[in-house]
């Protein structure tokens, strides 16, 4: 028997043995999956190419000054700046894990800067961009994945919520804040940052709903980076992920995440939809994780090396940068600044991590109940002793 004809009776054997259900089984094959180029559309707003040349859309002009231009490039700059530091550090042992946002600045620069000081956001633990936006001095990202605390920054200073891993959760959090903001009639808008991922999520399906039916103010802002770790957006949804909200009956608007300007424009309008009582909105930002899911993570081993190139095409920092060549909008003394704050960046990021302080053996048990629990009090007491007998060890070595 030739090898071919031998594997043809086996897959024969293997029909026959299934019996019809199994014969329809296997004629439902999965459908091709969309390249991420395609995939992207024509309803997608996008108000700066990648060539840096500025396009309009009916419904979201912008006027930005060349200042405001220079502004939100030396935002991106500086995270990335910031961004590739941290993932420098993890690799020099200084971190246990880094998730990087390179590639997806304008989607966190562009939706960060048009929300308001007063508003609220609740982000997933990818957001540094965001952070940045807010005022959150970024040495405070590192301390959680240092494992020396469990967040690093007060929410309240900067209405930025801490870092959520729990992929999703952060929404329900944002819908029953929104909730409460409707309650009062406090003028703001709340900014919900997720995955595409995290769309295949319960609980941000009950955001959607909650907030929906409350008319709460929250902005939904989901970066489509194209990647759940090493799962395709492809094998979380049918349909173009903006058009999901529809089903929960509010708006939704695909926007090109690595356009700065088009992610400005359409989350100044959509936290203006929010604040003005109109309920809740989704922005799919349209973009691309250019790293590593984390440091822990190696994507040469599940995406083509060609989809990472044509998306380094379309890189949102290049394309700003093109527009201000272009336009005359800044000069090489500019320039030359950002890279001098960014190298001043990133040697105060390397000298804060270095003496950043260990925590106290201890703290681990604080904050775990608000008025403390009996099985807490005696794993503290168990503990204590357990640091205690290598004090005692070392007496006795010494004698
Ligand atoms: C509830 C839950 N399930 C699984 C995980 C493990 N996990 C961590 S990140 C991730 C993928 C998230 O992908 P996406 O929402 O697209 O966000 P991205 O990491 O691409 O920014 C998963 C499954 C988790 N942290 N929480
Ligand atoms: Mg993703």
């Amino acid at each position: 028997m030739t090898v071919e004809s031998s594997s043809a009776a086996r897959s024969t054997s293997r029909r026959n043995a299934g019996g019809g259900k199994q014969a329809a089984r296997t004629s439902r094959r999965p459908k091709p999956e969309p390249s991420a180029e395609s995939a992207a559309g024509p309803d997608m707003v996008q108000l700066l190419t990648p060539e840096g040349e500025r396009v309009e859309h009916p419904d979201y002009s912008i006027e930005v000054s060349a200042e405001e231009l220079r502004g939100l490039y030396r935002d991106m700059v500086l995270t990335r700046r910031f961004d590739a530091e941290a993932t420098a550090l993890q690799r020099q042992g200084e971190l246990g894990l880094w998730p990087s946002c390179l590639g997806q600045e304008a989607a966190q620069i562009g939706s960060g800067r048009a929300l308001r000081d007063t508003d609220y956001v609740f982000p997933t633990y990818r957001e540094h961009g965001v952070a940045w936006c807010r005022g959150v001095d970024p040495t405070l990202l590192l301390g959680m994945f240092r494992g020396v605390n469990h967040g690093g920054w007060d929410p309240n200073s900067n209405n930025f919520h801490l870092y959520t891993i729990v992929i999703g959760s952060q929404t329900l959090h944002a819908a029953g804040y929104a909730m409460g903001v409707a309650k009062d009639g406090a003028d703001m808008a709340v900014a919900a940052y997720f995955g595409d991922g995290a769309s295949s999520q319960g609980d941000v399906a009950e955001s959607f709903t909650f907030a929906a039916v409350y008319n709460a103010p929250v902005v939904f802002i989901c970066q489509n980076n194209q990647w759940a770790i090493s799962e395709p957006t492809a094998r979380q949804t049918r349909v173009p992920l903006y058009r999901r909200a529809q089903g929960f009956g509010f708006p939704g608007v695909r926007v090109d995440g690595n356009d700065v300007l088009a992610m400005l424009a359409v989350t100044k309008a959509a936290a203006e939809h929010a604040r003005t009582g109109q309920g809740p909105i989704l922005i799919e930002a349209f973009t691309y994780r250019m790293g590593a899911h984390t440091t822990s993570d190696d994507p040469t081993r599940y995406r083509r090396k060609e989809e990472l190139e044509a998306w380094e095409a379309k890189d949102p920092i290049l394309r700003v940068r093109r527009y201000l060549d272009r336009t005359g909008g800044a000069d090489d003394a500019f320039y030359a600044a950002i890279e001098e704050e960014s190298d001043a960046l990133g040697r105060r990021v390397r000298e804060v991590i270095r003496t950043m302080p260990d925590p106290d053996g201890m703290a681990i048990f604080e904050h775990v109940y608000a008025d403390g629990h009996s099985l807490v009090d005696e794993e503290r007491a168990g503990y204590a002793a357990y640091l205690a007998s290598f004090a005692d060890h070392a007496a006795h070595e010494g004698n």
